[in-house]
């Protein structure tokens, strides 16, 4: 039986800046870009009271909290803590797969102490070297360990073990599995379905009719079924969203004002997830009328909205007057172990 942990680190930047200015402590605070319309990367557990959370405008948060405290990014500082974190999950297993700077899953399966004695320990070692608070999700997959490690957040750890599985994911709201958004959850309500229970009474051939290669998958993540290895080379190369137009556009100004939208995701999706990556190029694709794809890259270093916008013109011209489809906008990522190479030369 595997032994998966999941940690995520409470309240990340806000805490590590509480953490380095005493003087912080006990209000409600949140780090944000420094940017007129900047968004909260996060808040504290005082400020989400409140109702402040992450990526929601700083404007809007002063309404729900005029006293809220707003501290800066400190990138910089917040990748040393990760680092100096991932070596103490280094000290347990050397099978780490970073989802992002705070969070990570182990696997600690060859340990002899149980999972939930292994969380307990990194837990403390963590507070104790680094003043910072974690949860933990344990169980024998990644799919029950990332749901529970907020289960008893802040500073708090859950266990779901193999024979507890069957109860905890019939009575789990499928909004919680991974994949399962907003548009997922309306068409499954409609179709009576609420809790993973609810799902595992439809077939896999009813699944697959209705959603394809992911309705398998559905078939068994509700079934608390994930084999998914804890894989920790994983380095991903790109990052991007697309968007399917209802209706096709026509003229290339009305694809700028969506593009920005997305690439406001993107901005996001990067700050969140992806901090330690370094851009190596952007990327925008377009797919016309007759399925035909075609995409424009340029080498740079920043989400420049203006690159975007000559990138997609580019694209554009490509088309020779079909209509567009579909959009897309995304990064390609420099690879960490090329740079490392570098860096040993230099
Ligand atoms: P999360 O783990 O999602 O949030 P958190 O650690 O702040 O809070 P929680 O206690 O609920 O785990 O994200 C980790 C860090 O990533 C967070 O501190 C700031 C950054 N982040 C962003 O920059 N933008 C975002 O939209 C999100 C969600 C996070
Ligand atoms: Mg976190």
């Amino acid at each position: 039986m595997r032994k998966i942990i999941h940690i995520d680190m409470d309240c990340f930047y806000a805490a590590i800046e509480e953490r380095d200015n005493p003087a912080l402590r006990g209000k409600p605070l949140a780090v944000a870009g420094s940017d007129r319309r900047s968004v909260l990367t996060t808040a504290n557990y005082e400020a989400r009271k409140y109702g402040c959370h992450s990526a929601m405008p700083v404007f809007k948060a002063l309404e729900l909290c005029p006293h809220l405290v707003l501290v800066p990014v400190r990138f910089e500082q917040y990748r040393a803590d990760s680092s100096r974190i991932r070596a103490i999950f280094g000290r347990f297993t050397e099978v780490i797969e970073p989802l992002s700077l705070d969070e990570a899953y182990l696997d600690v399966s060859h340990v002899q102490s149980s999972g939930a004695a292994v969380a307990r320990e990194i837990r403390a070692q963590v507070f104790e070297e680094i003043g910072l608070t974690a949860s933990a999700g344990i169980s024998s997959n990644k799919l029950i360990a990332k749901i529970t490690s907020d289960w008893n957040k802040p500073n708090g750890q859950f266990e779901v073990t193999p024979e507890e599985i069957p109860a905890f994911i019939a009575a789990l709201p499928v909004g919680r599995l991974w994949g399962v958004g907003g548009k997922m959850r309306i068409k499954l309500a409609a179709l009576g379905v609420e809790t993973c229970g609810d799902l595992q009474k439809l077939d896999q051939i009813e699944l697959a009719r209705r959603f394809g290669k992911w309705g398998l998958e559905l078939w068994q993540l509700c079934r608390g079924i994930d084999g998914r290895p804890v894989t920790p080379d994983r380095t991903r190369k790109s990052l991007s969203s697309e968007m399917t137009f209802a209706e096709n556009i026509r003229l290339l100004p009305e694809l700028v004002s969506p593009m920005r939208g997305m690439i406001e995701g993107l901005a996001e999706d990067l700050a969140a997830k992806h901090a330690d990556r370094v851009i190596r190029s952007l990327v925008v694709k377009l797919k016309f009328a007759d399925f035909e794809r075609t995409t424009a890259e340029r080498a740079w270093h920043t989400l420049d909205p203006i690159v975007f916008e000559e990138l997609l013109a580019e694209a554009w011209k490509r088309g020779n007057h079909r209509t567009v489809r579909l959009l897309g906008v995304g990064v390609r990522f420099e690879d960490p172990k090329e740079n490392a190479q570098m860096e040993f030369f230099e």
